[in-house]
């Protein structure tokens, strides 16, 4: 529920903390990285696994890419199932993306949820 709330107090546009942590101001361990895009650990996990892919690019909102971002979003994709593989998510894993206010986003810089080692429901609150 504070997640919810968060999210609907969230407004896109400025920095956030993902840019921080990518320019260094905020200190996080990556657990992949490479000219697109890096991976870490979500601080407040969900699952047992639960690690977030985020592009370089400052993309505040999976609502906001263009044609020209085509390649980076399967990028990201390729990078989640392989870090997944990496982490040892060989029974499966859910992949999610938060978008916009009803979509439960709180941070306006695009990632994809990476959560696997436990069985997952169905429907998501
Ligand atoms: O609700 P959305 O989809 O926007 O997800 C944002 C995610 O960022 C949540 O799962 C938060 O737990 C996560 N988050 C928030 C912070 C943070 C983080 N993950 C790693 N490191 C973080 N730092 C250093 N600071 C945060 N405020």
């Amino acid at each position: 529920m504070a997640e919810v709330q968060k999210a609907q107090a969230a407004t896109p546009g400025g920095d956030t903390i993902f840019g921080k942590i990518l320019q260094g101001e905020i200190p996080s361990e990556f657990i992949y990285e490479d000219d697109q895009c890096v991976a870490f650990k979500d601080v407040a996990p969900q699952a047992p696994v639960h690690f977030l892919v985020i592009p370089r690019k400052h993309v505040a909102m999976l609502s906001d890419v263009e044609d020209s971002d085509e390649q980076l979003l399967g990028h990201l994709m390729m990078v989640a199932q392989k870090v997944a593989k990496e982490q040892g998510l060989d029974q499966g894993f859910r992949l999610v993306v938060n978008n916009g206010k009803e979509g439960a986003q709180s941070v306006y810089h695009l990632h994809l949820h990476v959560m696997g080692g436990r069985q997952m429901g169905w429907p998501p609150g």
